[in-house]
């Protein structure tokens, strides 16, 4: 029988590689979207022709029941969310309502659709490394305590104890996953590999002469966010809800990514083509993360299939056919 599932956050760059992974494993998909139109739908449905799309909002309860009872989503993958960590100072409020009280929402949308049946529907919760902040254990894993170091970081804490609490409470099938950074072509230009492989590609064309960053030091753990979608589906699947960090345990400066960026189009020196200004760099910095994703490895079976370099590489051949068709 068909399995459906429903996505929200169906318009960022995870919403579109799980959405095309259900669809390839035979799931009635559908995503949710908020607001009347919303301008990266059009490119997804042509991307996607099979997708569904239904309307909600995470800060409307009674609009994430409609959903539920529309799509009839025995899997809920909660993916929606204000996630550019930069911003989150500036719209705190808003990131805590979306971010935070929205996982809340989802959470008791999907206990009220469940009734007696508690397992009826899985729920899968993005959690996130920002929630480790100024990491007090290294490398981190699913018991390394939190520091979140950011509104969006307190959000997305609030959430993942959420997820728990509904878990424990009503036994809910409810899993969090608490994905390191996790990139693509797909990445939206805000983040700093995109911003970097954008950047590299315009100026390899001639489009830009230099590239304006923040913290250069800052350390991340990233990985290919296709390898990434596939432990999201592989959590609902286990026949016990949990919490799994999804990691390469591998880590990267941002000076490192600049030199596989530019290593891409034949530079060896960027030194006088990258500019740091303050205005890119945040109140309060999340300098070092790595993950230890052992317990999924275990338990899950998944394992991170690209490393950095096919990453970055991907990304930077991607943004420079895009410019030059
Ligand atoms: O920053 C530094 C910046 O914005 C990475 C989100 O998906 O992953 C992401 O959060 C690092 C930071 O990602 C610039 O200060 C330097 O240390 O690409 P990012 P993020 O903040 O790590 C986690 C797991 C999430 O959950 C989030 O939703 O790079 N950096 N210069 C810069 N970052 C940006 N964006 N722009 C710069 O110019």
């Amino acid at each position: 029988m068909q399995k459906q599932a429903l996505i929200t956050g169906i318009t960022g760059q995870d919403g579109y590689y799980l959405a095309r992974l259900l669809l390839s494993k035979g799931y009635e998909v559908f995503g949710m979207v908020h607001g009347q139109s919303h301008g990266r739908l059009e490119s997804l449905r042509r991307d996607l022709p099979d997708l569904r799309v239904v309307r909600g909002d995470l800060l409307d309860l009674s609009s994430l029941l409609r959903a539920l009872e529309l799509s009839d989503a025995a899997e809920v993958y909660n993916l929606g969310a204000l996630s550019f960590v930069g911003s989150s100072w500036a719209t705190a409020t808003v990131t805590a309502s979306v971010t935070g009280m929205g996982v809340l929402n989802l959470l008791e949308a999907v206990r009220l659709r469940c009734g007696e049946d508690v397992k009826r529907i899985r729920f899968y919760q993005a959690s996130s490394s920002e929630i480790f902040g100024r990491a007090r254990e290294v490398p981190q894993s699913e018991s390394t305590p939190f520091w979140p170091r950011s509104p969006y970081g307190v959000a997305k804490t609030f959430g993942h104890y959420m997820t728990v609490n509904y878990r424990e409470s009503y036994g809910l099938h409810a899993s969090s996953g608490i994905l390191f950074n996790h990139e693509s072509p797909r990445r939206g230009p805000e983040f700093v590999t995109r911003k970097v492989s954008q950047g590299v590609s315009r100026m390899a064309l001639g489009l830009q002469d230099r590239i304006v960053l923040g913290n250069l030091d800052a350390r991340r753990d990233w990985g290919f966010a296709g390898d990434y979608v596939e432990a999201m589906w592989l959590m609902l699947q286990q026949p016990d809800p949990d919490d799994y960090v999804i990691a390469t345990g591998r880590q990267k400066s941002v000076r490192e990514l600049l030199d596989v960026a530019f290593a891409c189009v034949g530079v060896d020196d960027w030194t006088d083509l990258v500019v740091v200004d303050e205005e890119n760099v945040r109140p309060a910095e999340v300098d070092s993360l790595i993950g230890d994703a052992s317990k999924a490895e275990d338990r899950l079976a998944w394992r991170p299939k690209m490393s950095f370099e096919e990453l970055i590489r991907l990304m930077v051949e991607s943004d420079l056919a895009k410019l030059k068709a």
